[in-house]
């Protein structure tokens, strides 16, 4: 890619200054329906091209956006086109960004609080590139039985793309990190919608904000962000689940103890130990590093395959917080080890493929099970839990032979 450098210009090109406030404001809907299979639920969406800088689209919600990718757009490769990408905003996003304006301010126990314009950021060090999967925590948690609250996704709530920016480490370098410091904290420019609601700010612990390859994003599959996506600037954490990818960045700040803000102390978190559905008082964590999952993309549950021949299944699948080592076709006496596509690097999605030299029947409840280099192994069963998070159970579709 030539132009990794960020510049005023190509920011504000970006934005694509104009008519996005309307288009967000009331995207006018056909209401051609695509059927997501949630057991709990309604679980027909539109499907739409509606929203600015997008194709089709599964609409959860219009406003703040919440929209899901098909399953049909991972078929081809392992990067999800920009105009295919899933959207999620918690509160109201601002539709016009000034970018010459813009600053990022890092305060907090550092040596001097600074803001940053955006050639500050571009200039903090390298630019660095990382291809990483970009999934919500709540992805696929509309197929939890029991059913749970929350957006009910399917499993489009995800995708892979090549993220330019500098180290998260470099820009806070900027700033000159105090003795002590334990977390970094985020926020930007969307605020809540009703008084009193807490703004979505979230933290990372110091370790990770000094990783290698997280990073302060200007740059999404070579384009700048878009707005939706979270034009000018968005934190890169690979391997952890998006709630930490905080969109719009406006604020750094570096923090010396735990972090009592409502997304971090109350939210996004998960039980510590399994649970069943009945469990009321337990102790959680948050939810961070990502599990291994894998999906099939060539045939959709109920698909007629031809009997008496051979079958070639394919799909995408990924390691989570670590590579990807190992997929394996399971489910109706079948055990047979995929073959793995080009390695993007750990973080990103990885094609499989495998071939069932005879179809001799129906394949009831075949799936594919993926398992990282962490030694992490997709579950049989669902690790149910109240808000759906980290849903990485073994996907099964059945497929008729005729
Ligand atoms: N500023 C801001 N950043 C945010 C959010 C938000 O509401 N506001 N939502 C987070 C959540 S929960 C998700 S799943 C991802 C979605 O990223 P995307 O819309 O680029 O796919 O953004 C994260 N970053
Ligand atoms: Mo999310």
């Amino acid at each position: 890619m030539s132009n990794n450098r960020l510049t005023r210009r190509a920011l504000i090109a970006g934005a694509g200054a104009g008519g996005l406030g309307a288009a967000l404001a009331a995207p006018v809907l056909a209401q051609k329906l695509i059927d997501l299979g949630l057991p709990g639920g309604p679980s027909l969406r539109p499907l739409e091209p509606a929203f600015p800088g997008k194709s089709e689209m599964i609409v959860q919600r219009i406003r703040p956006p919440l929209l899901e990718t098909p399953m049909a757009a991972f078929r081809e490769g392992v990067i999800t086109p920009n105009d295919r990408f899933f959207v999620r905003w918690n509160w109201s996003m601002p539709t016009e960004i000034n970018a010459a304006a813009h600053r990022v301010a890092i305060g907090g126990a550092v040596k001097t609080p600074v803001s940053l314009t955006l050639d500050d950021i571009a200039s903090a060090g390298e630019t660095v590139e990382v291809v990483a999967i970009n999934q919500c925590a709540g992805n696929g948690r509309g197929l939890s039985e029991p059913r749970v609250t929350g957006t009910q996704w399917g499993n489009g709530a995800m995708g892979c793309a090549r993220w330019t920016g500098v180290r998260l480490r470099d820009v806070l370098a900027k700033a000159g990190v105090a003795p002590g410091a334990a977390r970094v904290r985020f926020s930007g420019l969307d605020v809540p919608m009703t008084d009193g609601a807490p703004q979505f700010v979230k933290s990372i612990p110091m370790d990770i904000a000094l990783r290698d390859d997280v990073l302060v994003a200007w740059g999404m599959n070579g384009e700048p962000l878009p707005l939706l996506h979270g034009y000018p600037l968005r934190i890169v954490v690979p391997g952890w689940f998006s709630t930490y990818w905080v969109k719009m960045l406006a604020t750094i700040e570096v923090l010396t103890g735990e972090d009592d803000s409502y997304y971090v102390a109350k939210s996004y978190r998960m039980p510590e130990a399994p649970i069943t559905p009945e469990d009321k008082d337990f102790p959680t964590v948050p939810i961070t590093a990502m599990p291994p999952r894998a999906f099939i993309t060539s045939h959709a549950d109920g698909a007629v395959v031809a009997k008496g021949k051979p079958l070639t299944l394919e799909g995408i699948a990924m390691g989570g917080d670590a590579a990807l080592t190992k997929v394996d076709l399971v489910g109706n006496g079948l055990a047979m080890t995929c073959t793995l596509g080009p390695d993007e690097g750990p973080y990103a999605f990885r094609r499989w493929s495998v071939t069932i030299p005879q179809v001799t029947g129906d394949l009831a409840n075949i799936g594919v099970r993926a398992a990282n280099a962490k030694g992490a192994v997709q579950p049989e069963a669902l690790n149910w839990n109240p808000s759906g998070y980290a849903r990485n159970v073994i996907e099964r579709i059945t497929l008729r032979a005729q």
